[in-house]
């Protein structure tokens, strides 16, 4: 926690072809291994991991006091890819201060971001560079990438919102983003809640 954190007004940059942002304060990397259990494709995902621990996705962050009032801002990459017919996608997660929104700006590729609430209402939006998707307060969300080249988002959020991955390891997303006749399907998670 680094609330304490002095900072003075700063800007960053984006380098789309890269896919980083300047003097980015941690770079998150997110492999294979580190979704056990969360892809439908259980053999598929074994195989997968046997012949290499695959990078999934990766965030830069800016750091920012993480307290009330402050905002924290990243990119979040993920890579093309399919565990067997599901996509890659990110662990996806409620905020911890539950009530906490989201911005997302697509800057490059195609995905979806798939939301849910605790009371089990879900939404799946498409996202494209240069459309935003607004998570509310209370929604959980994984970006799936649906393309065959990198999915790159901004995401800005409440710097004290924290995150709970708990619960999504433990029951799964109510819906998945899989590959049905070459196109990417929105369908009811057999595993969830399992
Ligand atoms: C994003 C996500 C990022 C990676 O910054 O953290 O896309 O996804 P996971 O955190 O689910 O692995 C965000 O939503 N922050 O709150
Ligand atoms: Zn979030």
């Amino acid at each position: 926690m680094n609330d304490e954190l002095t900072i003075r007004p700063f800007t960053f940059s984006i380098d789309l072809d890269n896919c980083r942002i300047t003097d980015a304060d941690n770079h998150i990397k997110r492999n294979l291994t580190d979704m056990k259990n969360q892809y439908f494709y259980q053999e598929a995902y074994d195989m997968m991991v046997r012949e290499d621990d695959t990078l999934l996705y990766e965030v830069y962050e800016k750091l920012v006091p993480e307290k009330s009032g402050e905002l924290i801002q990243g990119l979040s990459i993920v890579h093309p890819g399919k565990v067997g017919k599901e996509y890659f996608m990110t662990k996806g997660h409620f905020h911890s201060i539950i009530d906490t929104a989201e911005l997302y700006l697509c800057l490059k590729g195609k995905g979806m971001m798939v939301m849910e609430t605790p009371e089990g209402e879900w939404a799946v939006e498409e996202m494209l560079p240069n459309k935003a998707v607004y998570v509310p307060g209370k929604w959980a969300h994984r970006s799936v990438n649906i393309s065959d080249t990198d999915l790159m988002t901004l995401f800005i959020y409440p710097a004290d919102a924290g995150h709970d991955y708990g619960t999504i390891i433990e029951k799964g997303f109510r819906k998945i983003v899989v590959e049905e006749n070459d196109k990417p399907t929105i369908i009811d998670n057999p595993n969830w809640n399992l």
